[in-house]
């Protein structure tokens, strides 16, 4: 690599240390955005269909009492590699025959999900009903069809490439050229 603006006769080695250290710069950069763009895909959407609503869960089975209470109270959570559990929410009292969908405010970067859960909210403790991995089919157990959406932003690339070992190298390599180049302009 040769910069024409550079008169070899005058290079010193600090120079070469600079043009090295832009050439870490200018790679720095072209890895963050090429990792960026290949984990920028988060899912936006989970959606729960129940298959036969006998078998979704009830809070109790008195005929005539509370019926509408005794529906059951979906709540979905997204497991990550953190082993943080993103909590959607709970859907209190409402049966999932027709479909329930839940909304990601902040996508969630597939790659790093583990699992997606499904759990039946209760004052005391949540019963998980069912627990799968990402998938981009329908995935149909037990009494459950879920169906998840994604979208590629540029918000959920950068964030997992901060997160990632290999991220978090090339950025300190970036900050280190950075501060090597800022040392040499003041010798
Ligand atoms: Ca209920
Ligand atoms: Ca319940």
């Amino acid at each position: 690599m040769t910069d024409p603006t550079l008169e070899p006769r005058s290079r010193s080695p600090w120079a070469i240390t600079s043009l090295v250290c832009s050439g870490v710069v200018l790679f720095s950069v072209l890895a963050c955005v090429a990792l960026a763009a290949w984990q920028s895909e988060g899912l936006t959407q989970v959606k729960v269909t129940a298959l036969d609503a006998d078998k979704e869960p009830r809070d109790h089975g008195i005929p005539l009492l509370k019926q509408k209470e005794a529906l059951p109270d979906y709540e979905v959570q997204i497991v990550t590699q953190d082993l943080f559990n993103h909590k959607l929410g709970a859907r209190p009292n409402q049966s999932a025959t027709d479909g329930l969908v839940w909304n990601l405010s902040s996508p969630v970067a597939v790659h790093e999900i583990v699992g997606i859960r499904l759990l039946d909210q209760d004052q005391l403790v949540s019963d998980t009903l069912v627990e799968v991995p990402f998938s981009r089919q329908p995935v149909e157990i037990d009494n459950y069809r879920l169906e998840f959406q994604t979208a590629h932003s540029a918000a959920v690339g950068v964030n997992s490439f901060f997160r990632s070992p290999l991220g978090v190298t090339i950025a300190t390599a970036f900050v280190l050229a950075i501060i090597v180049i800022g040392i040499g302009l003041f010798l």
